[in-house]
């Protein structure tokens, strides 16, 4: 870690001069930094997800989702943002820990790009992984402002034979979905994307302006089933699959029939393999699956249904020569291998000795039955507490649901562990993004090692917009 900080000083905004100075990590890779540059456009977009209806989407490079940006973690990427939308925006890169000026965060990391101005993001890409990067203004992830950002260590010995991104969304196939939707969902029924089939019921929406619109359509890569873009295999083959959560308000619990797939990592973390056969992924949540082709034919991957799709997500996983077999659904039942966050621990066990928190706060998670407002100790953003950390500080984080709904929880520029008490700290896994479940108690822990403001929220965006956030301040 102290290694990769040095790095991102010396790079971040000196980086002709970066480039002269002796960098110990820099003597064992063969290969300099690379300067990888990427111009990203945001503007006004139409859709039709692959079917015969069109709408107004708002986009990067008018794709829903966004173009794939794959580098390396010997890159610095730099971004050239244009706004070509009519109102202001931002990039966010979810998940990485970027310098803070780099983060994305209208009104708190930086001023908002305007209608028609630029912005250059620069930062060093580590570690590798797989991200989201996606706008952070206002509602609108919503419309369709979201793409893959994927991290490779040259390093690595991968040795599977395909490697695929797949990006979930959630859409409302009348008018896109998001802040403009028509249909919004009424307060006091169960949702879909709630607690998950094994799990018990669904919780409960919000009421007022703010409540999340109606969906219908589950995208995978910008189209939904059956136009959706199939994954092709052949038999032996062993494959990587990158899954994506950039949905407003869905989670996933996600099942491919005829097969079973090895976890092998959360949120870009390496965690040591864990067999499943239902992946649930929340908002904001990234998995990297290995798939061995072991059983050929025309296969669906396909989401649970909890109550309100209309049109479930499905993605054909189809083998050469049997493209045409009539695709087989997967089944959901109880007692399928479903793993939790506490199935899983880290790869390798971290090396860092075990440094108690010097600092604890209590995250109360609340709102929702009774009012528009989603909040964070009883406070919502911009009024909510700050949580303060000096550099170098171990922080503790416990969540405590007091609401009927899922929050996946998400800090900006860190990494966080989660506390897990069956296990040593140094197997405790690393994500940055955490589904609270209704009147659960979750606590994590991260080192302060990024100094800035960071936002710190609910990746429910609705919720996010209705107050579910608050400000970890490292100075
Ligand atoms: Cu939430």
């Amino acid at each position: 870690m102290p290694m990769d900080r040095r790095r991102f000083l010396l790079s971040s905004g000196t980086l002709a001069l970066a480039c002269l100075l002796p960098v110990p990590s820099l003597a064992k890779s063969p290969v300099p930094n690379n300067l990888r540059s990427f111009d990203l456009t945001a503007g006004l977009a139409s859709t039709n997800l692959g079917t015969d209806r069109t709408f107004r989407v708002w986009s990067y490079n008018q794709g829903i989702p966004g173009p794939v940006i794959r580098v390396r973690t010997d890159d610095v990427l730099k971004v050239n943002f244009r706004n070509k939308l009519p109102h202001p925006s931002t990039v966010h890169w979810h998940g990485l820990p970027v310098p803070n000026s780099m983060d994305g965060v209208p009104g708190v990391t930086q001023q908002a790009v305007l209608p028609g101005d630029s912005f250059t993001y620069e930062f060093p890409c580590k570690p590798s992984g797989t991200y989201i990067y996606h706008s952070h203004q206002g509602l609108q992830l919503d419309r369709g402002l979201y793409g893959a950002l994927i991290v490779d260590d040259p390093n690595d010995s991968l040795t599977h034979d395909q490697d695929f991104v797949l990006v979930l969304e959630d859409w409302a196939m009348v008018d896109g979905g998001g802040p403009e939707a028509g249909k919004r969902k009424p307060a006091g029924r169960m949702m879909h994307g709630g607690r998950g089939m094994m799990r018990g019921p669904g919780g409960w929406s919000g009421s007022g302006p703010l409540s999340e619109p109606v969906y219908n359509a589950y995208a995978v890569n910008g189209r939904i089933y059956p136009h959706t873009k199939p994954v092709k295999l052949k038999k032996g083959e062993k494959v990587r699959l990158r899954v994506c959560n950039a949905s407003s308000s869905t989670i996933y619990d996600l099942r491919l029939a005829g097969h079973s797939f090895t976890i092998v990592r959360t949120d870009g973390r390496p965690i040591k393999p864990v067999k499943a056969e239902v992946l649930r992924i929340g908002m904001g949540e990234r998995y990297d699956l290995e798939l061995v082709a072991d059983n050929p034919g025309n296969w669906l991957l396909g989401a649970y249904e909890s109550g309100w799709g209309e049109s479930g997500l499905k993605l054909p996983f189809v083998y050469e020569g049997k493209e045409d077999i009539k695709p087989v659904a997967p089944s959901f039942r109880r007692g399928l291998a479903y793993p939790g966050y506490f199935d899983f621990q880290a790869a390798a066990p971290s090396t860092e000795a075990y440094q108690e928190p010097a600092r604890w706060y209590r995250q109360v998670l609340s709102g929702g039955m009774h009012s528009p407002y989603w909040t964070i100790n009883g406070r919502g953003y911009p009024d909510s507490e700050v949580l303060r950390a000096d550099l170098g500080q171990v922080v503790r984080l416990a969540y405590i649901n007091h609401s009927h709904m899922p929050h996946p929880m998400h800090l900006h520029g860190h990494f966080f562990k989660l506390v897990n008490p069956s296990l040593p700290p140094e197997k405790w896994i690393s994500k940055d993004t955490l589904i609270v479940d209704p009147m659960q108690r979750l606590e994590v822990q991260f080192l302060a090692d990024n100094p800035g403001d960071w936002f710190h929220h609910c990746h429910h965006l609705y919720h996010m917009e209705a107050g579910m956030a608050n400000i970890v301040r490292v100075a």
